[in-house]
């Protein structure tokens, strides 16, 4: 069965023109599935100034048809990158993600199962039976799913499919934190202080941590993203945390590998984007700051970090190329730091993905990492070398979840009853949504990422808080009402931010709560009419009112509309 989006409602998916250097290319019969011809070959003292970064050089072989096998969002950042590129993209999806917005941008859809990943999105068999059905002939991953399963990476290759991202050999190299903290110390990348082998015995664990110096931090050696680590102050609690967090590693990674390392309190968390070709060209990006989080569930990044220098960029830039370099690595990849309260870096992880934050990257170098991702899988050189490299203006996200915040940010899936996107100067607006779709519940509830650029700081802020509340979104509940009060906050102002900032903000702005709760309640009861009224004069069924409505900032106009007219 080919192609079965549904019938109503699609977007035009007439074939893209090709691109110039497409029509200048041999014929299809020279080329290998996802490999490439290089005719040209520049020598590297050659490539000077910026303009080279937009050039795409001719007669390269790109791909015939890259299969993108995500969703949301992502998915729809990469086939806008294909359709720019003239490359088909082909869509995958599951049975709630029939109507998703994925899936009406693409040139072709496939269906792929149930709801559930495994059935879906992290079926290495169904995602590579569909690459085969529509001819692709590279896969790009997305974030997420298969995005860092060395597996599939590897299925891919042998399938002769091109996987838009790194070898298996480097994903597994940086799958196990041990092992990737043994290559480190070779190559000599500073990391956190710890052991790099698993603990065997809780009199091990005694005597290096007694070494290293309390307090320290346990973490599982298949882990990262924070699950099976545990913090312990002092000997008396080791042994019982070391236990238990084998047997939490053991639980969620099959994996029960457990090392040490030196805990840093309250670091900030930044990440060095890196970008190197299949010809050992490899060059930093600049950095991202990502210390506002909660729970390990990243809220706004933005580039550049407000704590770091050009000295600081410079040597977090080499050492991050040292990290790549070490890793043979190849593609889009970050480089992830602790730093700590007197501005020392650590080597923590590096993630072999392209990240759901590269979009404030794109912004400060003006550079299409998933342009440059497609290049580089397709054989190409970098087209510049480090110093083309000019970081400019500053750049901001919010990531707009389907959650609420009045609710321990419990997920918010349902049907998107209005929508409304903010544009102007300096927003970007990266969505995977629209109205009248409903979010399962089944996945990440991302909807969007609104990014702020201006030539400053305060530029990008100021633009942020411009477009918050020209955001709307009625059905489902959202956090755009956390942002106002983030980019409102004295600390995040003046940069003042580490791993601990977001929980502080949000139990330091409780007193608040109740009055929110009823200005909220009352643009809700106001929305739910609306939305009756709407959908039964449009539609003329029964018009369910939707109970919920947006969360967005207390004092929209929208509310105020709502709120007024809720009143008469
Ligand atoms: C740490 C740490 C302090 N000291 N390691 C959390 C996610 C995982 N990838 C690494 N994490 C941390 N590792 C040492 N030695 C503090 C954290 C941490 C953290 C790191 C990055 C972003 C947010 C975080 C929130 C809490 C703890």
């Amino acid at each position: 069965m080919l192609c079965v989006a549904p019938a109503s409602g699609r977007l035009s998916r007439g074939r893209p023109a090709l691109a110039p250097w497409r029509a200048r290319c041999p014929p299809a019969s020279r080329r290998d599935a996802g490999a490439t011809v290089k005719a040209e070959s520049v020598p590297r003292g050659a490539r000077a100034g910026r303009s080279r970064l937009h050039k795409t050089r001719a007669c390269i072989i790109m791909f015939k048809k890259i299969l993108v096998a995500n969703r949301g969002e992502i998915a729809v950042r990469v086939m806008r990158a294909c359709r720019e590129l003239g490359i088909p993209s082909v869509a995958a999806f599951s049975e709630v993600d029939r109507a998703a917005l994925h899936v009406l941008m693409a040139d072709e859809a496939y269906p792929i199962g149930a709801a559930a990943a495994a059935e879906s999105y992290l079926n290495i068999g169904k995602i590579l039976a569909v690459a085969k059905r529509s001819g692709a002939d590279a896969i790009h991953p997305g974030y997420g799913f298969l995005s860092e399963n060395a597996k599939f990476a590897q299925a891919c290759s042998d399938a002769g499919i091109k996987f838009i991202g790194p070898t298996a050999a480097s994903m597994e190299m940086m799958g196990s934190k041990t092992r990737a903290r043994q290559e480190m110390e070779k190559a000599g990348v500073p990391f956190v202080p710890g052991t790099s082998r698993a603990l065997d015995s809780a009199q091990q664990a005694r005597e290096a941590a007694a070494k290293i110096g309390y307090p320290v931090m346990l973490k599982a050696a298949a882990g990262g993203g924070g699950k099976g680590m545990r913090l312990v102050h002092a000997a008396p609690e080791l042994q019982a945390a070391l236990e238990a967090a084998q047997s939490e590693a053991q639980r969620a990674f099959g994996d029960g590998e457990v090392y040490l390392e030196k805990a840093i309190l309250n670091p900030r968390h930044i990440e060095m984007q890196v970008l190197a070709d299949e010809h050992g060209n490899t060059v930093y990006l600049g950095e991202r700051e990502c210390s506002i989080q909660r729970r390990h569930q990243k809220v706004l990044e933005e580039a550049p970090s407000p704590l770091v220098d050009p000295d600081m960029r410079r040597r977090m830039g080499e050492v991050a190329v040292r990290v790549a370099r070490a890793a043979h690595y190849g593609n889009a990849g970050t480089v992830e730091f602790l730093v700590d309260a007197d501005k020392n870096f650590y080597f923590l992880e590096m993630n072999t993905r392209l990240q759901v934050e590269h979009p404030v990257t794109e912004l400060i170098t003006g550079l299409d990492l998933v342009h440059l991702q497609i290049a580089i899988a397709a054989g190409e050189e970098l087209p510049f070398a480090q110093e083309d490299v000019v970081l400019r203006g500053h750049a901001m996200e919010c990531r707009i979840y389907a959650e609420d915040a009045d609710d321990h940010f419990f997920p918010s899936p349902g049907k998107i009853e209005a929508l409304q996107t903010p544009a102007g100067p300096g927003i970007r607006l990266d969505s995977g949504v629209y109205a009248g779709w409903s979010v399962p519940l089944d996945y990440d509830p991302l909807l969007a990422k609104l990014i702020g650029y201006g030539e400053d700081r305060q530029q990008a802020i100021a633009r942020l808080a411009r477009a918050l509340p020209e955001y709307f979104v009625a059905g489902i509940k959202t956090n755009l009402g956390l942002f106002r009060r983030i980019l409102a906050d004295q600390d995040f102002q003046s940069g003042k931010i580490d791993t601990g900032y977001l929980e502080r903000l949000l139990k330091s702005d409780s007193s608040g709560d109740d009055a929110r709760r009823n200005k909220a309640n009352i643009a809700a009861i106001a929305a739910a009419v609306f939305t009756w009224l709407d959908s039964a004069s449009k539609t003329g069924s029964n018009g369910t009112a939707s109970n919920g409505v947006t969360n967005g900032p207390a004092d929209s106009n929208w509310k105020k509309a709502a709120r007024t007219e809720g009143l008469m």
